[in-house]
């Protein structure tokens, strides 16, 4: 028996002939509803999917279409099986190849980072490693999980080693203790992986204590000191 599939790509309709053994392409994400092919049964026959019955349907028009969100990083492949009604005897396959979408954008598994740094403030200790904070991206393919990283504000004591590798470093010469030996130094980090006009981004705080290497005097030495 022959079959008769017309199948939309991109804008184009192609005819397959003789037992079909295709393959549709479709982005995830897709509205229902989709128009994947266009099914032929002949006179006096219809098609019955039989299995992956909640994500396809075939409607009255034998139409193949979508009946649910196909989701790239739960399914990419599906094969679904069709029979010919009411012979039931014939029988082909579709298959259903899902395309990954950037659909998933950057996230960080806390809301807040701490560190605590104790630093030399000898001119020789220019740079100073504080630390990694590494956001995820659920997206398989490479591209769409390419994670740009951005301290904010922006300021001149702490920096990121690229805006891809998310190590934070601090420049000794630049903290500012304001007569303490530690202080709490609060940004943001923020994570997109998409270009920075959509501004679509998710950030984390990072609490950063620094605490200089060189102990205070005692006061008892200060007072001495102060005579
Ligand atoms: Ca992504
Ligand atoms: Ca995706």
């Amino acid at each position: 028996m022959n079959f008769l599939i017309f199948v939309v790509l991109s804008h184009t309709f192609l005819l397959c002939q003789g037992l079909p053994n295709i393959t549709i392409t479709v982005p995830e994400n897709s509205v229902l509803d989709f128009f994947l092919a266009q099914l032929n049964p002949g006179p006096n026959a219809t098609y019955a999917l039989q299995n992956f019955k909640d994500k396809f349907y075939i409607n009255d028009n034998n139409q193949l279409l979508t009946n649910g969100i196909l989701d790239f990083e739960t399914k990419t492949f599906y094969e679904l099986s069709i029979k010919v009604e009411p012979d039931q005897s014939e029988s082909f396959f579709v298959k259903v190849r899902v395309t990954d979408v950037n659909d998933n954008r950057p996230v960080f598994t806390q809301n807040t980072y701490s560190f605590e740094t104790v630093f030399d403030t000898s001119p020789s200790a220019q740079s100073i490693r504080i630390g990694e904070v590494r956001a995820t991206d659920m997206d398989a393919s490479s591209d769409f999980r390419v994670i740009n990283y951005e301290i904010l504000p922006s300021n001149s004591v702490f920096y990121l080693q690229s805006p891809t590798t998310p190590v934070i470093y601090a420049q000794a010469g630049q903290i500012q203790l304001n007569g303490e030996r530690s202080r709490v130094y609060e940004i943001t980090l923020s994570a997109r992986d998409i270009p920075k006009e959509f501004n679509v981004l998710t950030t984390a705080k990072i609490q950063i204590q620094m605490t200089s290497s060189v102990q205070s005097p005692p006061i008892h030495q200060l007072n001495q000191t102060s005579r």
